[in-house]
This record gives structure tokens, C-alpha cells and sequence, in this order.
């Protein structure tokens, strides 16, 4: 079996990290199995968010998004491990907290889509430009020790 095949790139916006969610989200993660192998913290530039949320350029609350994502330094993450990047979106939940499912992220912790505290990749694609963005010096490889646990 082909192990910890995926990564994802999850950020844990600026009032996540005000609200001290960074410990129970890698907690969560952690204990789900996937690897930790980047983790910073960073005040991201306009110019870099802009990059991160160029597919939402368009749109009409694009400005307050990037205001929002400035007021407070940002963690971001790369998580490894099998389908890292779906089974992330499901442990974040839907983009808007009234429709994400119980048990979820952002269904535990946010109320509103303009304060919903975490992203998540949403493709593969974008997971690997997410990390190229924010991780340009590379990410970490090392064995899970657990591995023979989480893998058949
Ligand atoms: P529904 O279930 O028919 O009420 O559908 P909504 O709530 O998605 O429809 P709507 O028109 O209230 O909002 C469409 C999207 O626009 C929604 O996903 C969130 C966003 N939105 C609407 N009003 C606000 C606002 O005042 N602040 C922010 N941050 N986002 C808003
Ligand atoms: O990948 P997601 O974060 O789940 O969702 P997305 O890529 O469609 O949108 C990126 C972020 O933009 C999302 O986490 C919150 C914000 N956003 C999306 N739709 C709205 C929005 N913010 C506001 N204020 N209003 C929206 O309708």
C-alpha cells in the first residue's frame, strides 16, 4: 500500500490564532493521523494574500478578505498522509459555518464566512501552489513513527 501520499496546505486565519485554536486544530490532525512536516507562523504581506486568493480577486468582498487575513499573524501548516487534502476540507467543514456538519472546525468555532478561522486546500492543485506560496523553502520529510498504526 502507498502510504501518506497526499498534503495539504491548511492556514489558521488571524482570528483563529487570537482565539487560540492553533493547539486544538493540530491537535486534531495530529491525533487523526496525518504527519505534520511544515508549520510557521507568519504576518503575510497584501501582495502574498493577494497571490493566495487570486481566484477571488473578482469578487465583491475581495478587499475586506484581505483586511481580515492582515489583522494578525497567520499559522500555516502542510499536512501528509492519505487524501490529505479531501479528508481535510471535511475535518474543516463547509466554507460556511451555518452549513458545516457537526464535529467540523468551523462548525465547532465560527458563526460568520467573513470570520471562519481556518482554510483549507481545495484541490490538489491548489494545495501544491498553497505550499510552493507559503513553504518556498520546502517542507520537512521524516518517517511517522506511527505509521504501522494508521496504515493497513
Ligand atoms: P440563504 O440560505 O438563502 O440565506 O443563503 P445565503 O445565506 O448564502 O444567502 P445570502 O444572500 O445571505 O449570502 C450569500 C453569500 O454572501 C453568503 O454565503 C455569505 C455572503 N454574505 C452575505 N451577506 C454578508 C455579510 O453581510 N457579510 C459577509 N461577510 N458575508 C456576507
Ligand atoms: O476554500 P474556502 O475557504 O472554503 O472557500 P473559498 O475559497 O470559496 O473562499 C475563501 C474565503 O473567502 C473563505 O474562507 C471565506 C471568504 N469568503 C467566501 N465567500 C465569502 C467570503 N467572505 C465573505 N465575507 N463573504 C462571502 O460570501
Amino acid at each position: 500500500t502507498q502510504h501518506h501520499s497526499g498534503v495539504a496546505c491548511h492556514l489558521i486565519k488571524p482570528d483563529g490564532v487570537l482565539r487560540n485554536l492553533t493547539a486544538e486544530v493540530i491537535n486534531r490532525f495530529t491525533r487523526k493521523g496525518f504527519k505534520l512536516v511544515g508549520l510557521k507562523m507568519v504576518t503575510p504581506s497584501k501582495e502574498h494574500l493577494e497571490k493566495h486568493y487570486a481566484d477571488l480577486s473578482s469578487k465583491g468582498f475581495f478587499a475586506s478578505l484581505i483586511e481580515y487575513m492582515q489583522s494578525g499573524p497567520v499559522v500555516a501548516m502542510v499536512w501528509e498522509g492519505d487524501n490529505a487534502v479531501k479528508t481535510g476540507r471535511v475535518m474543516l467543514g463547509a466554507t460556511h459555518p451555518k452549513d458545516s456538519a457537526p464535529g467540523t472546525l468551523r462548525a465547532d468555532f465560527a458563526i460568520d464566512i467573513g470570520r471562519n478561522c481556518f482554510h483549507g486546500s481545495d484541490s490538489v492543485e491548489s494545495a501544491k501552489a498553497e505550499i510552493a506560496l507559503w513553504f518556498p523553502e520546502g517542507v520537512n520529510s521524516y518517517k511517522h513513527p506511527l505509521e504501522g498504526l494508521i496504515y493497513e
